[in-house]
């Protein structure tokens, strides 16, 4: 984990001639300490920008969620593009999994545009015990569909992987990879309650890396110029989601109106942009999403939106950037985010230990989106302090913190379970 950024600053030295240019360093330290959070004021979701105040769901849905919308699009993910080109399905494998209880499908979505080609392997599990369309998780996971679980017939992606342990070499996977995530996918208890499970590798829709967006879906969509407000990674692995359910809508085993989007991390950040953005979608997971992801990004805790930016130029627009260091002026804040999801429930989770992700950061927007919900459904966030580790706060507006590190756990998958079968009956 970084603990300092160093921010180098080039100055040009004006002079009467060509100057010299001069670099400076200067280093930052991260702040974990409560007392050093700046003061801050969160605009209101509340006020639209002409200073009108929502007072129904009229003037919430056609006024000041569009203009939330768009600020976000413009300002933090960048815009994605209509869906245009073609996009086939086509299921390559499919056999029976979790000693003949599950069916196992494994879909390939294929995107084309202008001549080229982007596909998305989908994992998908369905219990067999059904009696029709079962509710769905759906998720991105970061190191191939074939990690999630110890299937042997779980295709093994052959795509660019991050660079990091788990077996995979030159950036690609092998066989010793598989099942290296399933700690994290709780793959049997999901089914067991009755709701089906949907995966993809996130790096089929854009590989993680800042390669001047000329791969992934990015690719099909390239432009002749790039605006400061063209879509980042996080922006197209969302819109990768939304055609993750396009598919799931067509398929006959799952309900499609009842798909649970969830995430972790980066791909937390991504499931509530999901979320946001695609009204389809009905409940949003974010599991220890932190900075750009539930976080306020006034409270300058733990990840800045600096730290992000530097570190991670390909995620966010390029709008976004103007923001380095200078929070305050955001036209947003990630409570905003949350309140896009209103009147659809939405769940975050925090970690203990995941200082990095500002756990507090991460409970104060969900409250400070709060109002938007009790507008359009009467019910709030049900505790106003937030609470004890392991003591989750149940309703529309759920949230725990949990002890322990950055992951995704048994813990956190129960609450979630517990949270859907009070919002999606399994029917
Ligand atoms: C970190 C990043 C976080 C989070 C995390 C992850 O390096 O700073 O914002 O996204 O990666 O996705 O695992």
């Amino acid at each position: 984990m970084k603990n300092l950024l160093v921010t180098v600053s080039v100055s040009l030295l004006l002079s009467a001639f060509t100057g010299p240019v001069i670099l400076f360093a200067q280093e930052r330290e991260t702040n974990y300490d409560e007392a050093k959070v700046p003061e801050y004021t969160l605009p209101d979701p509340l006020v639209s920008l002409d200073g009108t105040k929502v007072t129904d769901e009229a003037g919430w849905t056609e006024q000041r969620r569009p203009e939330i919308l768009k600020l976000f699009r413009e300002q933090v993910y960048g815009i994605a593009p209509a869906r245009t080109g073609e996009a086939g399905c086509r299921t390559v494998e499919s056999g029976e999994a979790y000693q003949g209880t599950a069916e196992r499908r494994q879909v390939e979505i294929t995107l084309r545009r202008d001549g080229k080609e982007l596909v998305i392997g989908v994992l998908l599990y369905i219990p067999k015990n059904r009696r029709g369309p079962v509710p769905a998780f759906l998720g991105l996971n970061f190191r191939g569909n074939h990690t999630v679980g110890t299937d042997p017939e779980i295709i093994l992606n052959a795509n660019w992987m991050r660079p990091r342990g788990n077996g995979d070499a030159d950036n690609r996977a092998t066989e010793d990879s598989r099942g290296t995530s399933s700690s994290r996918w709780e793959i049997e208890t999901v089914l067991k309650r009755g709701y089906a499970l949907a995966t993809a590798y996130y790096g089929d829709i854009d590989p993680d890396y800042d390669d001047g967006f000329n791969n992934g879906v990015h690719a099909l969509f390239s432009e002749q110029e790039r605006p400061a407000d063209a879509w980042g990674s996080i922006g197209a692995w969302a819109w990768g989601l939304s055609r993750i359910l396009d598919f799931l809508e067509t398929d006959g085993a799952v309900d499609g109106e009842r798909v649970v989007v969830l995430g972790h991390s980066r791909l937390g950040k991504t499931s509530l942009w999901a979320g946001a953005r695609d009204e389809r979608f009905a409940m949003v997971i974010s599991n220890n999403s932190g900075c750009g992801g539930a976080a306020l990004s006034r409270r300058a805790f733990g990840e800045t939106v600096e730290v992000i930016n530097t570190s991670f130029p390909h995620w966010f627009c390029d709008n976004f950037k103007q923001y380095n260091g200078r929070e305050a002026q955001l036209p947003v804040d990630q409570h905003m985010l949350l309140a896009l999801i209103a009147p659809r429930p939405v769940y975050v989770a925090s970690a203990e230990e995941d200082r990095w992700a500002d756990p507090r950061g991460e409970f104060l927007a969900l409250k400070h989106a709060a109002p938007v919900y009790r507008l359009l459904t009467g019910e709030g966030i049900a505790v106003q302090r937030m609470p004890a580790v392991n003591q989750p706060v149940t309703g529309r507006l759920g949230y725990h913190i949990r002890s322990g590190r950055h992951d995704v756990t048994g813990y956190d998958w129960d609450r979630y379970l517990d949270w859907a079968d009070a919002y999606l009956p399994v029917r």
